[in-house]
């Protein structure tokens, strides 16, 4: 059989088999596809099934959490953890709580989980999980309730040798918090299964900027490739949450200037550029809508989402050199791409995971747009979580600096990792396929040598 029918003999089976499932398709499609030279070149992967069984996670949990409201009515949300592949290390990945959320979200995420942390050098397998509970306009206390309630399944199913979840969308330090008492409570022991705790109780400095220190220190290596640099840059940053914070902070430590953030109500642009402290009152203190920020800069223009371009984000057409979409998956479709080629973008950076929709993602290659793939641009959380498992071990303290010295060289080695691995294969310049061809080589050649486990 050729490379390309195995291809896609595995790709019919998996919407076969994973039915409405359209976002983990969409994920497996592209990682399967962007592997072909390496297929071509090595015939094991076919030998041991490896595309067949990578495609399947090792266990799925899903359960019912009940908890209780503020007017004691009981209240039924669906939990999930994909344990997706443990052949490089435990399972490793964040927790989304979003109404969004169903299996084939968390499927996809945990897949692309495993190459990420795969690429990230260091031993950690991939795993994803979370609920439709939706955080928005409840009560601390109801926070709080749901956090307890889903935490006494996930406890039988997690460990620190085992599987360490941590944040996602609708997952921060405050749920975090609530979540790691209740294990605590149920299990009587204190240890580091999540990561992203706060730094009073095992967390570590810098995790909490990560992914957004990260997504910039790849651009910045992505950019000093072709000759160029962050500095002077102007910046659309799409979210308002974790990582688009730190995404618009450490754009201007790097003298670039950010002009956007949104969430799903709407898109900020701000010419003279975001209000960084005004952000983080608004997002991370007040738990706001973005709309209160035109209230106390008035100069900022405030797009609501019902006045987007259709099937479009605002973000994306303001004249800008670099974008970072750092909100959700399918942010960024075809007419966003074609608007930011047409001002002149030289480079989209993920710091999402999959915002980018496959035919924009085609066009922006065939307009050499420089393109940063999420499992090589966001990586930096993860790597960081992986400190953080490390200092625990350990019972160790780094400082900030310390923590994020080793970040910039993670995020280094991923560039230049995604970028020989392209080269080498004949793709140059290609950092999706580089990315995935590099992150799935470690997991499926440690599965061959593990045998039919
Ligand atoms: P947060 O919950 O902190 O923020 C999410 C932001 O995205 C909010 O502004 C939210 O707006 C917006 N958003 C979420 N869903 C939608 C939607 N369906 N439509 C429009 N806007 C939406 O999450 P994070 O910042 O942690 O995560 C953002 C992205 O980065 C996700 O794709 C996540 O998987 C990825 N990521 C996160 C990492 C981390 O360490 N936290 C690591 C690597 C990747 P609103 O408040 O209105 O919902
Ligand atoms: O998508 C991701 O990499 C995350 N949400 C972070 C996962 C983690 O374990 O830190």
């Amino acid at each position: 059989m050729s490379v390309r029918d195995y291809i896609e003999k595995v790709l019919s089976q998996t919407a076969k088999n994973s039915p409405g499932q359209k976002e983990f398709y969409q994920a497996t499609e592209e990682v399967l596809h962007s592997l072909k030279p390496l297929l071509e070149r090595d015939d094991r992967y076919d030998k041991y099934n490896i595309l067949e069984r990578i495609v399947v996670p090792e266990r799925i949990i899903i359960f019912r959490v009940n908890w209780v409201d503020d007017s004691g009515k009981i209240q039924t949300n669906i939990g999930y953890r994909v344990q997706f592949n443990s052949a490089i290390g435990p399972y490793k990945g964040g927790l989304r709580f979003h109404p969004s959320v169903n299996l084939g979200i968390i499927k996809f995420l945990g897949f692309e989980q495993i190459f990420k942390n795969s690429l990230t050098g260091l031993n950690i397998g991939g795993g994803k999980g979370g609920s439709n509970f939706d955080p928005k306009g409840k009560s601390e206390n109801e926070v709080m309730r749901f956090c307890q309630a889903f935490m006494i399944e996930l406890s039988r199913h997690i460990g620190e040798r085992r599987d360490v979840p941590a944040g996602d969308i609708g997952v921060g330090g405050r749920e975090l918090g609530y979540m790691f008492g209740q294990y605590k409570k149920l299990t009587g022991k204190f240890e580091g299964i999540l990561t992203g705790k706060g730094v009073n109780w095992g967390g570590s400095l810098g995790r909490k900027e990560a992914t957004g220190f990260g997504s910039v220190y790849f651009a910045e290596h992505a950019l000093n490739k072709y000759g160029d640099t962050l500095k002077g840059k102007t910046c659309a940053v799409s979210g308002s949450g974790n990582v688009a914070i730190y995404t618009i902070q450490k754009l201007y430590d790097m003298d670039a200037l950010p002009v956007t953030c949104s969430d799903s109500d709407g898109t900020i642009y701000h010419k003279e550029g975001i209000d960084l402290e005004l952000l983080k009152g608004i997002k991370e203190i007040g738990r706001k809508r973005l709309s209160e920020y035109i209230k106390l800069r008035p100069d900022a223009k405030y797009i609501p989402a019902s006045k987007y371009p259709k099937d479009g984000h605002a973000c994306w057409h303001v004249k800008c050199d670099c974008a970072f979409p750092s909100a959700t998956q399918n942010e960024l479709t075809l007419i966003d791409a074609k608007a930011l080629a047409k001002n002149g973008c030289k480079l989209v950076n993920e710091g999402a995971n999959m915002p980018t929709t496959p035919d924009a993602y085609k066009y922006l290659k065939e307009h050499k747009v420089i393109f940063g793939p999420a499992k090589a641009a966001n990586a930096g959380g993860v790597a960081t979580s992986q400190l953080e498992m490390s200092q625990n071990a350990s019972m160790a303290n780094w400082s900030f600096a310390e923590v994020d010295a080793k970040l910039h060289k993670i995020m280094k080695n991923i560039f230049d990792t995604s970028y020989e691995t392209a080269k080498e294969y004949g793709c140059d310049g290609d950092l999706l396929a580089g990315a995935n061809i590099a992150g799935f080589k470690k997991v499926a050649d440690s599965m061959i040598d593990q045998g039919s486990v």
